[in-house]
C-alpha cells in the first residue's frame, strides 16, 4: 500500500529550510518534559541533536475530563506525548464508538496520521484531567518521519529474519520498523520484572536474555530464589505472555552480556501483530508442559 512506501528524504529537501519551531520553557517544564519523553520509543533512535530539537519543538497541553484530543477521521495536526492522565482509545466499529484500549499515565499517540498522511485512525479522549506535550506536524515530519528512512535501512534485514513475523506482509513488517524503539541493556540488567504491569513486547537483536521465575509450591509457600527457565537470543521474542493473557508479567527477564532489543508498545502490538498472535498462543501452550517437566506438577507460578 501507499502508506508503507519507503520514505525518500531526497523528495523534499526544501523542508530543511523551514524555520525551526522553538517553544521556550522554564527549567521546571523542561524537566517534566524530559521525564515524559524518556521512554518514548519513537525518540529512541534519534541522535542527541535531533532529540533536543524535538524537545525544543514541544509545547504543553492541559486537558480536561471528556476532552477529545484527537477525533477519528480528521486530519492530523500534532503528535502527543503523555505526561500524566488516562486516555481512552476509541475506534468506530460498525458506526459505534468502542473503547479498544487506554493509555495510563504514559506513552504517546497521534503518530500515524502524520507518518502516513492518513485520517486519524482512532479517537483519543481524556478520562480525567491530564497533561500532554504536543509536537506540530512539520517538526514531526522533519525529525521523526525523516529518521524512519534510516530506521528501515538499519532494521529491514533483521526484521526479515524474525521467525514470529514471517506471516506478515513486507509492508506490515515495515510499519513495525517505523514505530519500534531500540534499547540497549548491560550484563545482568533487569528488562522485565515478574508481577509488574506490562506495556511492551521485545525481540532480541543482539546478545542474549535469561528468563527467571520465582515459583511457589502448592502449599503456597514462596521459594524466593529465582530459577532460570529459558534463554532467548537473536530473532527470538519475549514479553508476549502478559500482553496476550492480560496478566502481570509471569517471569523476570535479565540481559546476559551486552544486549540490544527491539521494543514494541502494546498499542502497536495489538494493531500490527494481531495475526502473529496465533503462533504466540501455540508456543504459550507449550510453556505449561515445560513447567511440569522442570518442576514437576506440584509447582505453579506466583502471581
Ligand atoms: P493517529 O494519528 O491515527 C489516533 O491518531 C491515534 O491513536 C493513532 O495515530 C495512534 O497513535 C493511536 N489503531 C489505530 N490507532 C491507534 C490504536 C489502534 N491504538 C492507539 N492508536 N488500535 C488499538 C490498539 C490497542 C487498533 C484498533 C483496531
Ligand atoms: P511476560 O509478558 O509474562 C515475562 O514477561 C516473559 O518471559 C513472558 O512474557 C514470556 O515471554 C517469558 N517458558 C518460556 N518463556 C516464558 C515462560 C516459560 N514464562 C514466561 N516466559 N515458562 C515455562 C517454563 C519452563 C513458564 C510458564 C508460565
Amino acid at each position: 500500500s501507499v502508506c508503507a512506501e519507503a520514505y525518500n528524504p531526497d523528495d523534499d529537501e526544501d523542508e530543511d529550510f523551514e524555520p525551526r519551531v522553538v517553544h521556550s520553557k522554564s527549567d521546571e517544564q523542561r524537566r517534566r518534559l524530559q521525564d515524559a519523553c524518556r521512554d518514548i520509543l519513537l525518540f529512541k533512535t534519534l541522535d542527541q541533536e535531533q532529540f533536543s530539537e524535538v524537545l525544543d519543538g514541544m509545547f504543553e497541553v492541559l486537558v480536561k475530563p471528556q476532552e477529545h484530543i484527537i477525533n477519528q477521521g480528521e486530519d492530523g495536526d500534532n503528535f502527543y506525548v503523555i505526561e500524566r492522565g488516562v486516555y481512552d482509545i476509541i475506534v468506530l466499529i460498525d458506526g459505534v464508538g468502542k473503547c479498544v484500549g487506554k493509555y495510563d499515565n504514559k506513552g504517546s499517540f497521534g503518530e500515524l496520521a502524520l507518518m502516513y498522511n492518513t485520517p486519524r485512525a482512532a479517537t483519543i479522549m481524556a478520562t480525567q484531567e491530564g497533561a500532554l506535550w504536543g509536537l506540530d506536524r512539520a517538526t514531526f515530519h522533519r525529525l521523526i518521519v525523516k529518521n524512519n528512512a534510516k530506521k528501515r535501512k538499519m532494521y529491514e534485514a533483521f526484521i526479515e529474519c524474525v521467525p514470529v513475523l514471517k506471516s506478515l506482509e513486507l509492508s506490515e513488517r515495515m510499519k513495525i520498523v517505523d514505530v519500534v524503539g531500540m534499547r540497549a541493556f548491560k550484563d545482568e540488567e533487569c528488562i522485565i520484572t515478574q508481577g509488574e504491569k506490562a506495556d511492551c513486547f521485545y525481540i532480541v537483536e543482539s546478545g542474549q536474555v535469561k528468563i527467571m521465575i520465582i515459583s511457589k509450591t502448592k502449599a503456597g509457600q514462596l521459594d524466593n530464589a529465582e530459577v532460570e527457565i529459558a534463554r532467548c537470543s537473536r530473532g527470538q521474542y519475549f514479553g508476549e505472555l502478559a500482553l496476550v493473557t492480560n496478566k502481570p508479567r509471569a517471569a523476570s527477564v535479565y540481559a546476559v552480556g551486552d544486549t540490544k532489543c527491539l521494543v514494541i508498545d502494546i498499542q502497536a502490538f495489538e494493531r500490527l501483530l494481531g495475526s502473529c498472535k496465533a503462533i504466540m498462543k501455540r508456543n504459550i501452550s507449550q510453556y505449561e508442559n515445560q513447567l511440569v517437566a522442570l518442576f514437576g506438577s506440584s509447582v505453579d507460578l506466583k502471581h
